[in-house]
């Protein structure tokens, strides 16, 4: 999204707030962006280089990098070393890193997770208009009248942007979601197409030829700008068109479908936003030509509130695709050709241009696993999480001779499988820029002084370089030259390439600092906020291609065993592996553990219960997770966020589960779609165990264990199916060196233990286990933690179990941003608050990023369909 934030530093504290004068949100943030403050702190932090676990000094692990790196190369060649870096880099980083491997290593072998994120988007763009390229801008999301979401829950993943179109359908804008689930994005929309997973295709040919049907294309464009269309009328005479036929194959009502179709054909000013339900597809590629030639077929691009726009997740995923982050494009929206190879390799005056593309992520580590790679450099991304069949990654970096990784924080999953630590500055310690999804640079400015002896990733990837004898083209002093320098090679003998910073090339330093932003391509007059607006693309003949696709299933079926798809994806609250969001406590409180979401019909046929746990299986592995039953789900399908570690939630991780099925052409994994079966877990015994300091499950046991931070402390929440010694080792591993006495009640009979530890006079430790299955509300025994001093009524409650007085549950936070919580919520609706102002007026909900506002209107629904009912 590319927000601006303005932050004013106190110490390694910030006060936040959204800057009013950038144009990505204009003042707004989400309740991540308004926490950015909660996750600077220092703890847990990498703030040493570290070799083998201890520490070292920067020039030991430097030199063995290198050294390791060259031998490497020198025995086995090029193609035996990679890296595979991040969308969370800074552009500065981003194209250092790629000028290593595909200029002087001489490899394709750098990807990024972009892969897993817009690859399929990437490929379509290429074959649609030539290059790389993002027609719209945000500002077309205020000016269209229709606006389709495609696998785009923008309520929770971009807040901030769908703030700004609820505020245009105030004006009348209407909203059509494309999504299995019903989303907080499709709660309240004009209307919801809850389609069969991965229909796609189908849906947007139908939508094509319904076009064609109705004469609703713009012949007098296609004639002047576009090429195929005949080609792909032809496609779609391969199939069975009619709307009937259509929505049967994609499981949505003809009359919704034909409304849609309807919609469409009315609405000149058109954008339809593709996300992760397009991308992350085996026929990824094809649902974005889909969307794509519906736009180009109507003349819906490179005008005011009319586009195709591929909206982008993290930072700088944009950045990345510029400057060759991905195997398999050069830097600047370069090929390989031999043209554009010669043109690089006299710019970098670089001995040895890669040849051709490398190993896309999922490959990669293939190639990890069977020792074509023998040695990897893992840089702002956290594979061992966040890639498909995720059993097989570690074992993969198990087996690899050489691992290193650059993060911020200390102990990530894949932090665990380096030999060679490097310690990242973080956001707020950083220094560059970042592209967003409407292509606008902005600049990220250090806050801090560098922690430790943490480095910019630029300043790491030029260290190395320099050791391995490349220094003539790594010397730079400051990220405001690697930037020049960038900008400079956009332009360098650019004819044809769309992608041009040139003006910016001479950017002085304290031009750099001062650097507003701006979207490419960067002309002497300026920013460009819109492309393609002459109808003249980046194809030798300047025309836009039309691509035929079929429309075809998932990767894999389901089956007798496995008759469910597994859909994943992300919560309102978390960033993908939570290194991050984990830090703060406000953020852990909507979705405070791992869930698995189905539909009660499934449920009740599979004896899974709401809140009951659930173990839910594939042919990759198994998860246990909390059961969340809603008809927001469709039947058959069911959904798993993506965010839990082995650090938060050993067992409720969901990438151990996901096929590593790909895009043929993107190589994107198909995230939205694995087939599963589910059924209960039936633990025998389950429990809770309060501390100051955050507990990894203790090895060796079989159990299910989650840890949620609080402010003062960290809940543990574990349940296990063994029997009475199984417990007893989880109650010595969690005690064993707990120093002072227990307040201690045991009721054997019963299966109860309840045991407090106090440190002085403040509460230490808890630990609370059942057999029989009640256990009391955790919030008021967290917020012990925060007291100085135990009265004798909470030394009483804690034995007796239960909160003195009148116990509340004040279940999930609703409102990250003002931290209400749904308890409050209901009591305001029940105390006459009839409407999503008048919840927020009496409690603050909803009135910062919005993103709860959706949540708050269905609880709003619900208070009043049971009202009627009781009437
Ligand atoms: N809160 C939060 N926001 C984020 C992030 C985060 O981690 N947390 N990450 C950022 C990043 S990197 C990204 S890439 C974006 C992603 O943003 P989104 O793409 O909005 O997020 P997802 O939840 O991955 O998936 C979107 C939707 O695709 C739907 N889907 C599944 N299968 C299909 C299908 O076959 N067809 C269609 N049409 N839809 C389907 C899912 O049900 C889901 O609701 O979010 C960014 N914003
Ligand atoms: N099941 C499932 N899996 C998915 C997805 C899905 O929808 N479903 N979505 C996919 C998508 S779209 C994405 S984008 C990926 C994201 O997946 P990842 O990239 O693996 O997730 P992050 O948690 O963002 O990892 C970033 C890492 O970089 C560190 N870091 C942050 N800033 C810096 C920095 O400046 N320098 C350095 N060196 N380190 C830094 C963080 O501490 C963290 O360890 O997940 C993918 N995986
Ligand atoms: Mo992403």
């Amino acid at each position: 999204m590319g927000c601006g934030v303005s932050a004013v530093p106190d110490g390694r504290r910030l006060k936040i707030t959204g800057d009013p004068a950038h144009p990505a949100n204009l003042g707004r943030l989400c309740s991540k962006g308004s926490a950015l403050g909660s996750t600077v702190g220092l703890e847990d932090r990498l703030l040493h280089p570290a070799i083998g676990g201890r520490k070292t000094s920067w020039n030991d692990a430097i030199s063995r990098i290198a050294g390791r790196f060259s031998e490497t190369i020198a025995r086995h060649g090029p193609d035996s070393v990679a890296f595979y870096v991040s969308g969370q880099l800074l552009t500065e980083d981003y194209y250092a890193a790629n000028k290593l491997m595909k200029g002087f290593i001489g490899s394709g072998n750098i990807d990024t997770n972009s892969r897993l994120c817009m690859a399929s988007a990437v490929v379509a763009h290429k074959l649609a208009f030539g290059a790389d390229l993002v027609p719209g801008c945000y500002e077309d999301l205020d000016l269209a009248d229709l606006v389709i979401f495609s696998g785009h829950n923008a309520a929770w993943t971009h807040p901030v942007l769908f703030r700004r179109m609820e505020a245009a359908r105030a004006r009348g804008q209407r909203h059509v979601v494309i999504d299995p689930r019903r989303t907080d994005t499709a709660e309240d929309a004009d209307l919801h197409l809850a389609l069969a997973p991965q229909t796609d295709v189908r849906l947007w040919n139908g939508l094509l030829a319904d076009l064609i049907r109705r004469g609703a294309v713009d012949r007098a464009y296609v004639a002047a700008h576009v090429a195929g269309f005949a080609e792909v009328e032809a496609e779609l005479a391969q199939a069975d068109q009619s709307p009937a036929a259509v929505a049967a194959d994609c499981g949505v009502a003809v009359a919704d479908l034909e409304r849609f179709f309807q919609m469409v054909a009315e609405t000149p000013r058109t954008v339809s936003l593709f996300s992760m339900g397009a991308n992350q597809s085996a026929q990824g590629v094809a649902k974005g030509s889909a969307i794509l030639n519906v736009h180009l077929a109507t003349g819906r691009i490179g005008r005011p509130g009319a586009c195709p726009f591929s909206i982008t997740g993290q930072p700088n995923a944009m950045g990345g695709r510029e400057t060759g982050g991905m195997a398999t494009t050069l830097a600047g929206h370069m090929d390989f050709d031999p043209v554009s190879r010669a043109r690089l390799g006299r710019f970098w005056s670089a001995p040895r241009v890669a040849a051709g593309p490398g190993l896309k992520a999922v490959d990669m580590f293939d190639a990890v696993a069977d020792g074509r790679i023998r040695a990897i450099w893992i840089m702002a991304t956290n594979p061992v999480v966040s890639l498909p069949d995720s059993a097989r990654v570690r074992a993969a970096l198990e087996a690899c001779p050489f691992v290193v990784v650059s993060d911020c924080m200390a102990d990530t999953d894949t932090a665990a499988f380096a030999h060679i630590k490097l310690p990242a500055l973080a956001w707020g310690e950083k220094d560059g820029t970042v592209t967003n999804s409407e292509r606008g640079i902005t600049r990220q400015r250090r806050l801090f002084e560098p922690p430790g002896e943490a480095r910019a990733d630029w300043r790491i990837v030029a260290d190395v370089a320099t050791a391995m004898g490349f220094g003539d083209a790594f010397g730079w002093r400051g990220s405001a030259q690697v930037f020049r320098e960038w900008a400079r090679l956009s332009a360098y003998e650019n004819t044809d390439r769309m992608l041009n910073l040139g003006p910016l090339a001479g950017v002085t330093p304290e031009a750099y600092d001062a650097l507003e932003p701006i979207q490419w391509p960067v002309t002497a007059a300026g920013g460009t906020a819109r492309l393609f607006t002459d109808g003249r693309y980046q194809t030798p003949d300047g025309r836009a291609r039309m691509i035929p696709v079929a429309a075809r299933g998932p990767a894999e079926a389901t089956s007798a065993g496995y008759p469910m798809s597994l859909n994943t994806g992300r919560v309102r609250d978390h960033w993908h592996t939570m290194t991050r969001t984990g830090l703060a406590p406000e953020l852990c409180r909507h979705a405070p553990e791992p869930y698995v979401e189905m539909h009660p019909a499934d449920a009740i046929a599979l004896g899974v219960g709401e809140g009951a746990l659930a173990r839910v299986v594939t042919a990759q592995g198994e998860a246990i997770a909390i059961a969340r039953l809603t008809d927001r789900q469709r039947p058959g399908s069911v959904f798993m966020p993506m965010h839990w570690t082995e650090a938060f939630a050993p067992s409720g991780r969901a990438n151990p589960l996901v096929a590593p099925s790909v895009d043929p052409r993107s190589g994107q994994p198909e995230f939205k779609h694995t087939p599963a079966r589910v059924r209960a877990y039936r633990e025998t015994w389950r429990g809770f165990f309060l501390a100051r300091e955050a507990w990894r499950a203790p090895a060796g046991l079989d159990l299910v264990w989650r840890r949620i931070p609080h402010a003062a402390c960290q809940l543990h929440e574990f349940a296990g199916r063994g029997d009475a010694p199984e417990r007893a080792a989880l109650h010595k591993a969690l005690t064993a060196k707990v120093p002072g006495d227990a307040l201690r009640f045991e009721d054997p009979a019963a299966g109860v233990l309840r045991e407090a530890w106090l440190e002085g006079e403040r509460l230490g430790r808890v630990i609370f286990f059942t057999t029989s299955g009640a256990l009391p509300p955790r919030d008021w025994l967290a917020e012990l933690f925060a007291a100085d001093l135990l009265t004798a009524a909470d030394r009483m409650a804690l034995l007796i179990g239960r909160q003195p007085g009148h116990a509340v549950e004040t279940g999930p936070t609703v409102c990250a941003c003002r931290g209400v919580r749904a308890a409050r919520i209901e009591t305001a609706i029940a105390e006459g608050c009839d409407s999503l102002d008048a919840v927020g007026e009496a409690t603050g909900a909803g009135a910062n990023c919005g993103s709860c506002r959706p949540e708050i209107a269905r609880m709003l629904a619900a208070a009043r369909g049971a009202t009627r009912h009781a009437a």
